[in-house]
């Protein structure tokens, strides 16, 4: 008989690392693990299976589909915005095609199991593209269908996977005689700029947040890339988690929508500087904003609308500004930092 399953691509990545640790630590199901590179030591105990590999590597994945019965998916693997500009094409193929490939395998599982399969997807606010710096200090909180023109590679991907999923999960070969019942049941969050204590983003444009910090922490010197009336929506890793899981469990008669903003605080650069600097007061932070990531950021709202999120599926993060600051980020960097980690 297979094994029930979840798999987390991406499993090294900041969302991955949340999401293995309360995963793997619940033990209801295994989880089996997908990374191009070698698993981080700290995530083995909680992973049933780990496989190195590329999702753009179908004879992988169909391995995967004859060995595992997959209940859930959560598809986190992705090249990110600022890196994805150094090679847009590559960032494609990993973005789309490799997107395309896991919901081929939820539908393969799904067709296996006579039941719908659920593919957890991680959007983000880069899929938005506000057309200049007036129209984001005036547009106010963004709803799911507005500004929808997005300037970046990994935000053209974004959007676009979010089509492709609304299309697996709603109009799959819509014209075959055997069309069968059986789908993907296709989630999908737009996540704001992540802050984690335990890991440090790469390749993203939101990046400037989460590294002033732990940059600070360490006692280095740091540039922010952006200018300090810089504002972004950001959310720290624990309520990322929560809204996944919560989303996850979600019965699908409640959910009116496919793809949902979430988010809980959103300071300007300089609000975030201020708190870094109180809290490392010998942090040396200047402002030198770089022009092109200085022009993504300011193509991304300054704010989201959840509204549907906390209707639908009962979102609410734990952690406002204060709280995450004082009551997880700067007590998990201080003991991470201080252990020498
Ligand atoms: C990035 O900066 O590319 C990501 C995102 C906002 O999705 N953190």
């Amino acid at each position: 008989m297979r094994k029930e399953a979840v798999l987390i691509t991406g499993a090294n990545g900041e969302i991955g690392h949340g999401l293995i640790n309360y995963l793997g630590g619940q033990g209801n199901f295994g989880v089996i693990a997908l990374d191009v590179q070698p698993l981080d030591d700290s995530l083995k105990p909680f992973v049933e299976k780990f496989i190195q590999g590329d999702i753009l590597d179908g004879m992988l994945l169909g391995r995967l589909v004859a060995e595992y019965e997959i209940r859930t998916i959560y598809h986190l693997a992705s090249i990110l915005s600022t890196k994805a500009e150094y090679n847009p094409e590559t960032a494609h193929r990993v973005n789309v095609e490799g997107t395309l490939n896991l919901l081929r395998l939820a539908v393969e599982q799904s067709q296996w199991q006579g039941r719908a399969v659920k593919f957890l997807y991680p959007s983000s606010i880069a899929a938005y593209g506000l057309p200049d710096l007036a129209t984001k200090n005036s547009a106010g909180k963004i709803k799911e269908h507005n500004w929808l023109e997005p300037i970046t590679m990994y935000g053209c991907n974004k959007l676009y996977c979010e089509h492709l999923g609304r299309y697996y999960a709603r109009h799959y070969r819509q014209l075959a005689a055997d069309k069968s019942s059986t789908t993907v049941d296709f989630r999908c969050i737009r996540f704001p700029g992540l802050i984690s204590a335990i890991t440090v983003p790469t390749g993203g444009t939101s990046d400037y947040g989460p590294e002033m910090l732990h940059h600070a922490a360490q006692g280095l010197p740091y540039d922010c890339f952006v200018r300090p009336d810089t504002r972004l929506p950001f959310m720290v890793m624990p309520d990322a988690i929560k809204s996944l899981l919560l989303l996850e469990a979600a019965p699908s008669e409640n959910l009116k929508h496919l793809t949902y903003n979430v988010t809980s605080f959103s300071p300007t650069a300089m609000e975030f500087h201020d708190i870094v600097q109180k809290a490392f007061p010998g942090a040396a932070i200047h402002f030198k904003p770089h022009a092109a990531r200085q022009g993504i950021v300011d193509s991304w709202p300054a704010d989201v609308d959840d509204s549907a999120a906390r209707e639908d599926w009962g979102w609410q993060p734990d952690y406002d500004q204060v709280r995450s600051f004082d009551e997880y980020l700067l007590p998990a960097i201080r003991e991470r930092y201080s252990s020498g980690n």
